[in-house]
């Protein structure tokens, strides 16, 4: 199958899955499952459950106990962007080409929704237990989600950005800054997927390795997407790094040494990929794929 149609193919699936564990909306609280439910459905490209389907199925995976998994990344994904569209962040109206959740339901229901979504992401994870047996790969793969998305992940990262917001920082800062609030989750998800298919702790490490470059590439690429793409196709607004004052690896470096820093990224990534020396011509196309995306 071509990639644009496979591609396509899988999203739908992955939908399904993430679809079939998303709350009720039901009892007085309904207004925050709506949100939740909002949020979820207002699109994206589901990279991070692919990416953790596919890891796993790199390694030979076949099971369902990966969905809640799946689910429960698109749930943290999720929550970071609508609290990072919030007013006390970077106040954006759009996001997935559509208003931002707190537009829709108010600031008060925003925050809560992406507290919802985070916590209903582990209560999500948690329901592998009752579709695998190996309770050991399912406590070691919520380990990396929970501290991934966590103050030594995601949170950590995102902490250091806003406190440099507007003042100078240097390159070793700012590969802090996206190792953790963009790598991370790209970590978790290719890690997740290794571990519970089973792969060792030198597969695990060479799993990670290939995220951290990828995860890089794919933050560098959103950095450039924000001044040479327009609010139409990136569903959201362009410029806004600048209106939010932060630096960039295109405010730090230019443009186009910019472009080149993510071909390195991404033939790192590729190469290590190969290190395995297992076959998944759909992971290599799709880390290719998101790094030169334009979306
Ligand atoms: C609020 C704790 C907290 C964290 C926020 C993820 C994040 C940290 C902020 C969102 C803005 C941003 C620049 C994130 C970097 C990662 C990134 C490029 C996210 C967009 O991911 P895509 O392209 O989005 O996968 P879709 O909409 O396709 O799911």
């Amino acid at each position: 199958m071509k990639f644009t149609k496979e591609i396509k193919s899988k999203t739908k699936e992955i939908n399904h899955i993430i679809e079939a564990y998303l709350p009720k909306e039901e009892g007085y609280q309904e207004t925050i499952m709506s949100a939740m439910n909002y949020s979820i459905y207002a699109g994206g490209k589901r990279l991070r459950p692919m990416l953790m389907q596919e890891t796993y199925r790199l390694f030979g995976g076949t099971e369902k106990v990966i969905e809640p998994f799946m689910a429960a990344m698109e749930m943290l994904h999720t929550y970071s962007l609508v609290h990072d569209d919030l007013p006390a962040m970077d106040n954006d109206e759009y996001r997935r080409g559509k208003k931002t959740t707190h537009k829709v339901y108010g600031e008060a229901i925003g925050i809560l929704a992406g507290d919802a979504l985070l916590n209903y992401a582990f209560e999500t994870a948690l329901q592998a237990f009752s579709l695998g047996n190996d309770t050991e790969k399912i406590s070691a793969a919520l380990q990396v989600l929970v501290r991934k998305s966590g103050i030594y992940g995601m949170v950590g990262g995102q902490t250091v950005d806003v406190l440099y917001t507007g003042k100078q920082i240097d390159e070793k800062k700012l590969d802090f800054i996206y190792r953790l609030k963009t790598g991370a989750l790209l970590e978790a998800s290719m890690l997740v997927g290794a571990i519970l298919a089973g792969a060792d702790s030198r597969e695990q490490r060479i799993i990670e390795e290939t995220a951290q470059s990828f995860g890089m590439a794919f933050q560098i690429q959103d950095d450039i997407l924000d001044v040479t793409s327009t609010a139409e196709v990136l569903g959201k607004p362009v410029g806004s790094d600048e209106k939010n004052q932060k630096t960039t690896y295109v405010t730090l470096f230019g443009l186009e040494d910019a472009k080149k820093r993510v071909e390195e990224l991404s033939q790192q990534a590729i190469a290590k990929l190969a290190l395995l020396g297992r076959e998944n011509t759909f992971l290599n196309e799709l880390i290719l794929y998101l790094i030169h995306r334009e979306s």
